[in-house]
């Protein structure tokens, strides 16, 4: 035998040990979250994982890492695009950098309330934001809820768009948000999740942006202790897989995997709803001070501006900011 056929044997040999390994058991999925073990998003990813398991007997197998544990957003998001993170439920802000037509829900009060944002994405608009994600890599299967995200911060409450001025604000990574800042006269800084109770708390930044739950769960509100219910971004969250985990299943499994996924949704709307009064009960009994805001308008239109930039940037998704628009 030559060197050269005693080579390509050994790799043919080391081929079929592959596929014998991979036809006896699939691998365990990995799925990403950022979220504590007891967030409703993370309880709805462990229902999907122990329903995709019974479903199919056992033959399909997924863990979810909890807490970040595999890296901030922005990252996984990547991760996802190369195959290496299987599954995950993705905040569409950050998405907004890779796929710019998510990036039409990102904008600022473009919903009137979480009812709005539901008709939305669970009509033909979520459609469209589907095929745009799955064309880069990422299959959206559910939309989980975020709520509305209002500002909060160290130093003053918030009542009119001046308030902003001058203040470090961390934001989600995306230009969008750096915009949103701007046009009230702050200074964004894109920061990762896990860093911002530390950002906050050193006064790298004064202030950051969220809903009531991730206030609490990472404990934004024991450095920031003015919240102002600004209500801003009303984002969705997807539950997604990878396309090359999707383009890998049978019918049969596309099918156990999709109403896993939808019945998972079912029960995050619903832990959401009790989660966000809980979240803060919790955190005004700790002291926080809330105020509402008399009026938005004056944030509404300082919102121009960023909407004017988006359109001249994007053109070619102006329709579908009128889509969202158009539904009541
Ligand atoms: C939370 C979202 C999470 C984001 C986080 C953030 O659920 O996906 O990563 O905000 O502000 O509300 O980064």
């Amino acid at each position: 035998m030559t060197r050269s056929i005693r080579i390509k044997s050994l790799a043919a040999a080391a081929a079929t040990a592959t596929l014998m390994l991979a036809g006896a058991a699939q691998a365990e999925w990995r799925g990403w979250n950022i979220h504590v073990p007891e967030y409703s998003v993370s309880l709805g990813m462990d229902q999907f994982t122990a329903e995709i398991a019974e479903k199919s007997g056992g033959r399909l197998t997924a863990k979810t890492y909890h807490s970040g544990v595999l890296g901030n957003q922005p990252d996984a998001i990547e991760q996802m695009r190369l195959g290496s993170i299987d599954f995950a439920v993705f905040n569409l802000g950050p998405m907004g950098q890779v796929v710019p037509a998510t990036n039409v829900v990102n904008l600022p009060f473009i919903f009137n309330d979480l009812d709005h944002m539901h008709r939305v994405v669970d009509g033909p608009v979520g459609e469209q934001l589907s095929d745009a994600m799955s064309e880069k890599g990422l299959v959206p299967l559910a939309w989980y809820d975020s709520g509305a995200r209002s500002f909060y911060n160290s130093k003053k409450p918030i009542a009119t768009p001046e308030d902003v001025k001058g203040m470090k604000v961390r934001v989600m990574n995306n230009d969008l948000f750096v915009d949103m800042i701007s046009a009230l006269g702050g200074n964004a800084s894109p920061i990762a999740f896990a860093e911002v109770y530390t950002s906050l708390k050193t006064g790298v930044v004064d202030g950051a942006e969220n809903n009531w739950a991730s206030y609490d769960s990472e404990g934004h509100y024991e450095v920031a202790g003015y919240y102002s219910d600004t209500g801003h971004l009303i984002i969705p969250e997807c539950l997604c897989v990878s396309t090359t985990l999707w383009n890998s299943l049978s019918a049969e499994d596309k099918e156990i995997v999709s109403s896993a996924a939808r019945d998972s949704a079912e029960l995050q709307r619903e832990l959401w709803g009790k989660r966000i009064d809980a979240s803060r009960d919790k955190v005004l009994a700790a002291g926080v001070k809330y105020n509402e805001i008399a009026d938005k308008g004056p944030f509404q239109s300082a919102m121009q501006p960023v909407y004017d930039k988006f359109i001249a940037a994007n053109p070619d998704l102006e329709d579908l900011v009128k889509a969202v628009q158009a539904v009541d």
